[in-house]
């Protein structure tokens, strides 16, 4: 199913004169404070985030899966899916797919019918933490990072593969996330692992297409429980250093211990200009994966501070590719992922109202008090009719999740795909 611009319009149009009268309120405030409205309006119109083309189903966890109907069940399906959050939120316009889950078999159509949603490809990720039907070789005791050879080659092998799917689509962008590691001590020996993983990741990295860019996510558990070969921001920062200019690090803020500070990574990442991607979702415990802002919104508005502040002072780093990571478990998977976007774009717009140059003068005074009365100032500012106005001008709706019920889209979904269509993916 498509939403219509008619039907945008329409329930724009029993929503506009609430919204404008909040909006105007808030251009107020905000200009009397200094900010130009419509420079921080045009930034969050162009922030786009890629929505993964495995986060369109329920997802679950491994003690069990409550699907949710009407899930898509095909490539095409995850596409319109994201034509349809694209289409209310006019801040999703990328799909970024897991192979082998979403191996196109008709490139021209399947480029055709995300063009028709205004959708490019992001990042294409590699799979080599599950072992595939018919595969010579198994990952169980891991891929680049194996003590088997063939292993290791057959990992490398699937890595170029997927650039080489991605290069047909327009993707820019290979991420590599290793589920690599240990379960138990003394059962890998630590150096030949990394060195392993090391001379895997440039042999992918020598076929790279000059444009492109290699992505290194890194994590400190799960599924190995013991050790991770690419356990944090060191050492993948260390390996994207030794593959070359077009690796980065890839920060997924759910592959943090708990109280780690994720906006000090970002902020080192950046000056070293190499903070390449970007997985969002939120968490109490570990990779929780719970829907962005939904646990510790100050946290991320701390992080788009570092990331605003990186965007504007480090042109070392190129922009980085904003990636929803997140499972929704018992919930709509497109309303959560709405939700997220929601928050991403909350946060960025908080981040954006921060009075750098005043919060600068208070470092330099050792101002301690100020410089946090100048971040809260900015958070606590309720900037929704912000964000309205901004998906608005962009072609969105007023309010995602209200027009998403009242359009009764998963209903027509159902109707579509049928109550028991399942996703491919996690
Ligand atoms: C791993 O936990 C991860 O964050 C990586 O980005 C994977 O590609 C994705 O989740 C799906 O498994
Ligand atoms: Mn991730």
């Amino acid at each position: 199913m498509r939403i219509s611009k008619d039907q945008i319009q329409d329930y724009n149009k029993k929503n506009k004169a609430e919204h404008a009268s909040q909006f105007d309120f808030l251009s107020q405030v905000i200009s009397a404070k200094g900010h130009d409205v419509n420079a921080i309006l045009q930034k969050l119109q162009n922030f786009q985030v890629a929505i993964p083309s495995w986060a369109l189903g329920a997802g679950g966890t491994r003690f069990g899966r409550f699907g949710f109907q009407g899930e898509p069940a095909s490539l095409e399906q995850k596409i319109d899916d994201v034509g349809i959050l694209h289409a209310l939120t006019q801040t999703a316009g990328a799909i970024s797919l897991h192979i082998p889950w979403d191996i196109p078999t008709d490139y021209t159509a399947i480029n055709q019918l995300a063009a028709s949603h205004d959708i490019v490809f992001d990042a294409v990720n590699s799979n080599t933490f599950q072992d595939q039907k018919n595969a010579a070789e198994s990952y169980k005791y891991g891929s680049l990072s194996s003590t088997n050879k063939a292993a290791r080659e057959q990992a490398i092998a699937h890595n170029i593969e997927v650039i080489k799917i991605g290069d047909k689509l327009g993707s820019k962008s290979l991420t590599v996330w290793l589920a690599d590691g240990a379960n138990f001590p003394g059962q890998t020996n630590f150096q030949t692992a990394l060195q392993h993983t090391q001379d895997s990741l440039i042999e992918i990295y020598k076929t790279l297409p000059n444009d492109w860019k290699l992505f290194i996510e890194y994590k400190p558990y799960e599924p190995n429980f013991y050790s991770t070969v690419i356990q944090d921001w060191g050492t993948s920062f260390m390996l994207a250093n030794s593959c070359g200019d077009k690796a980065y690090t890839l920060v997924d803020l759910g592959h943090h211990l708990p109280n780690t500070n994720i906006e000090q990574i970002v902020a080192t990442l950046m000056l070293k200009g190499k903070l390449g991607g970007f997985h969002f979702n939120d968490s109490k415990y570990g990779d929780d994966d719970v829907t962005v802002g939904s646990i510790k919104p100050y946290a991320l508005f701390l992080i788009f501070n570092a990331l605003v502040y990186g965007m504007e002072n480090n042109p070392q780093n190129p922009y980085p590719a904003w990636m929803i990571d997140a499972s929704h478990n018992i919930k709509d998977p497109l309303e959560d992922l709405i939700q997220s976007l929601e928050a991403i774009q909350e946060a960025y717009a908080k981040a954006l109202l921060v009075d750098q140059k005043s919060l600068t003068e208070a470092q330099l005074n050792n101002d301690v008090v100020q410089c946090q009365e100048i971040l809260q100032d900015a958070y606590r500012t309720d900037v929704r009719p912000l964000i309205a106005q901004a998906r608005l001008t962009s072609g969105g709706v007023l309010h995602p999740i209200s027009a998403y019920r009242s359009m009764h889209i998963r209903k027509n979904l159902i109707n579509e795909r049928g109550a028991n269509s399942v996703a491919s993916g996690l």
